[in-house]
């Protein structure tokens, strides 16, 4: 099967309590390659574009708030089967519901704050990789 492509941020506290070169470590030992990578703030209309779809959700306000809080690590990532290996390997949205050994599970702090985003679809990914990435920064 080809390789297809997902699109990973390390959210502001994963990044702000120093874990972002031991979640970079576990993503590319877990065989995912790196096609594209920056640290970036992102601006609240930024995290509202790419919230969108969860905009009329009640935490929609706080997630917000939350993404703009301090600079994120966004990511596309190329690996067999890449969206559903990738959240898989990060765990459940909810840290307390995350396997032992997932990401989430690891660094996730709460609900909210659960440390990595994972695209859900292929289709979502290519957005979402557009959105963080020219293509000139795409390798
Ligand atoms: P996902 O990141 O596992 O795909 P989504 O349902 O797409 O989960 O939610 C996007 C993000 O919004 C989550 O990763 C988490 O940071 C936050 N979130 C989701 N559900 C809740 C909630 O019920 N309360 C607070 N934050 C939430
Ligand atoms: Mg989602």
């Amino acid at each position: 099967m080809a390789d297809n492509i997902t699109l990973t941020m390390i959210k502001p506290d994963a990044v702000r309590d120093g874990h972002t070169g031991a979640i970079l470590d576990m993503i590319t030992k877990a065989g995912f390659k790196v096609k594209a990578l920056k640290l970036k703030q992102l601006s609240a209309e930024d995290a509202r574009k790419f919230y969108a779809v969860h905009k009329d959700r009640p935490f929609y306000d706080s997630l917000v708030s939350y993404m703009t809080s301090g600079p994120i690590v966004a990511a596309i990532l190329v690996k067999e089967n890449a969206v559903e290996a990738f959240r898989n390997f990060i765990g459940a949205t909810n840290p307390q519901e995350a396997k032992e050994g997932t990401i989430r599970k690891l660094f996730g702090l709460s609900l909210e704050s659960n440390a990595v985003h994972g695209s859900d679809s292929d289709e979502n990914a290519i957005i979402e990789g557009s959105f963080h990435f020219t293509p000139a920064e795409q390798y």
